[in-house]
């Protein structure tokens, strides 16, 4: 009884979740971040046993590690100043320049806070990442290939 009121909850809140985004903005990403998050480069990246597959666990766990890396005071979100970086041109040791710089603009944060409160938590951060793999992953097998990876036109039209 109470997993099923947990798992009812869970749903209203993903489902709030998913209509206020859609509501918000037509899209999940800028331009610019598709652009630079579908690079092969990128895909590489993600892929933690270099088998050219990236599954949602590896999305995750590189997700998870962009947070902590995010994340300089360590409590449980991410606020404007962590987001943006010490400068416009500090880059992430884990992701490509023009990747870094593309997460890291306000409009992809505003993208990210679900609700509103000009910080993003993790499970803001990874819910996010997980619906764009969710976009991306066209055969719905949980992973996604190389042609998945690149397909244009699912992530900010
Ligand atoms: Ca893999
Ligand atoms: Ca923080
Ligand atoms: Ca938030």
């Amino acid at each position: 009884m109470k997993f099923n009121l947990k798992k009812a909850t869970l749903a209203t809140s993903l489902l709030l979740a998913f209509s206020t985004s859609a509501f918000a903005a037509t899209s999940l990403t800028t331009g610019g971040y598709a652009t630079q998050l579908q690079k092969m480069e990128m895909m590489k990246m993600l892929d933690g046993d270099g088998n050219h597959m990236v599954t949602m666990a590896e999305a995750d766990s590189y997700y998870n590690s962009i947070f902590d890396a995010l994340n300089k005071d360590g409590d449980d979100s991410l606020e404007a100043n962590e987001w943006a970086g010490p400068t416009k041109n500090s880059k992430l040791d884990l992701t490509t320049g023009g990747y870094s710089r593309e997460l890291r603009s306000m409009k992809m944060m505003r993208l990210m806070d679900t609700d509103g409160d000009k910080k993003v938590t993790r499970d803001e951060f990874l819910n996010h990442h997980r619906a764009v793999f969710a976009k991306l992953d066209s055969s719905t097998d949980q992973q996604l290939d190389a042609q998945e990876w690149a397909m244009k036109g699912l992530l900010s039209k």
